[in-house]
């Protein structure tokens, strides 16, 4: 389990996720130390001392909200802890937006592991770390650049030396439009009336409303929208109290249907999930995969992963309300498998279908990973609301964000 601490402050979700990379003894925990100005990764000298990725979240100027991940060196040994070990760093590349990889000299096995954040599409910052014991620093530089195919950052980060350099190579690396996606995107303007739909059913949490309704409604006050909300039992009062239709009504898909029936003709109407499609994942891709439900038969086999690690509920969406309604369309024998946090088969190939939730835990390098693991072996992939919107038949009945 990756361990965490936190400031609360920014969704770990909507952060810039930086891993650093390296073999043992690189100095990747002293970095992590240097670049938060805190003393909260354990450093030595004994070769592998990270034993499992730790997780910081900062705000750090020029950058703002951050995750720092630190992991154990790459190049630990091939017995079964140090294999497990290796494992759980080549699970932090998934949600990698960029890496920072270490070097204290001009190795090769760097080379190996520039080749596998490039397949990943994760730009790389590369360090020579080590700088004030380094006496042939020119040497190593001219190496690693040979090997790496990019000019290493000099770094000391016992001394502090270099780590503006790292903050400005991570900016320049950055791709243009990181961070720019919105939830609600081009479907609704300044002054538009937008209504929530938010049953605070068993699943909902004590007292606060989940993540996604949280960020919706932000995002929505941010954009100067009116916005309203109301549990399910009570659309019927609040369109009547509404001097026009609103302009959009998001709802929570498992209401989806219900929503349908009774909203005016000229509401537009979407659902949490489905803005998370697009937000966090590839809607396009998520609409095509859910056309794979007309596909299924009962010697079909689906995966639902959930990103949450929760206790299960008795309505729980991922666990009994899909399932349910997916047996109801194609058999009580249909086989469906359950997986949540982490846990993601590395081989779909037995796979028909994936539906995946929103994922407002994961961020969205997450998302996109899993999302080109099922491209890359063809098998289709959705997630919840896009699922649900097709199963009660509404799917082209419904708005997407596609800006
Ligand atoms: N001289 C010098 N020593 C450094 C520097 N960075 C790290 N070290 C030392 O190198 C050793 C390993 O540092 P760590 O930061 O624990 O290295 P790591 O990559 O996290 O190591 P693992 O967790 O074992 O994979 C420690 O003794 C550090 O003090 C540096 O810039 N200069
Ligand atoms: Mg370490």
């Amino acid at each position: 389990m990756e361990k965490e601490t936190s400031d609360f402050r920014t969704p770990h979700a909507n952060r810039l996720h930086i891993a650093l990379f390296g073999r043992r003894n690189s100095g990747k925990s002293s970095l992590i130390n240097a670049l938060t100005g805190q003393d909260i990764a354990l450093v030595s000298a004994t070769p592998g001392t990270t034993t499992d990725p730790v997780s910081k979240a900062m705000e750090v100027h020029p950058l703002g909200a951050c995750l720092f991940i630190d992991t154990p060196g790459f190049d630990d040994d091939q017995e079964e802890l140090g294999s497990m070990r290796i494992a759980r760093t080549l699970k932090t590349i998934e949600k990698t937006d960029v890496a920072l990889l270490l070097c204290e000299d001009g190795g090769k096995e760097e080379q190996e592991w520039m080749a596998l954040l490039a397949q990943h599409e994760i730009p790389v910052v590369l360090i020579l770390n080590k700088t004030d014991i380094l006496i042939d620093i020119e040497q190593q530089a001219c190496l690693l650049r040979e090997n790496c195919g990019q000019q290493p950052i000099l770094v000391s980060a016992k001394m502090g030396l270099g780590i503006q350099d790292v903050f400005q190579a991570i900016l320049e690396k950055l791709p243009e439009d990181f961070g720019e996606q919105t939830i609600t995107g081009g479907l609704v303007k300044e002054g538009d009336v937008v209504l929530l739909v938010m049953p605070q059913d068993i699943q909902a949490p004590k007292g606060r409303l989940i993540l996604p309704q949280v960020q919706t409604i932000r995002e929505l006050l941010d954009k100067k929208c009116l916005v309203m909300s109301c549990t399910t039992d009570k659309l019927e009062d609040i369109l009547k109290a509404l001097v026009q239709p609103p302009k959009l009504i998001i709802t929570d898909s498992q209401a989806f249907s219900l929503v349908y029936q009774q909203k005016p003709a000229e509401s537009l109407l979407t659902s949490f999930s489905v803005l998370f499609a697009a937000y966090k994942g590839d809607i396009n891709y998520f609409v095509e995969g859910a056309s794979a439900i007309h596909k299924l038969t009962e010697q079909s086999h689906v995966l639902i992963a959930e990103a949450c690690t929760h206790a299960p509920l008795t309505e729980d969406i991922g666990r009994v309300k899909i399932p349910h309604l997916l047996r109801q369309r194609i058999g009580k024998n249909l086989q469906i498998d359950l997986v949540s946090g982490s846990d993601f088969p590395k081989d779909l190939s037995g796979y028909d279908l994936i539906i995946h939730c929103g994922a407002c835990m994961f961020n969205r390098k997450y998302v996109l990973s899993r999302i080109s693991q099922a491209r890359g072996q063809n098998i289709p992939m959705t997630n919840y609301g896009v699922a649900i919107a097709c199963l009660t038949g509404i799917l082209d009945k419904i708005v997407v964000n596609d800006s």
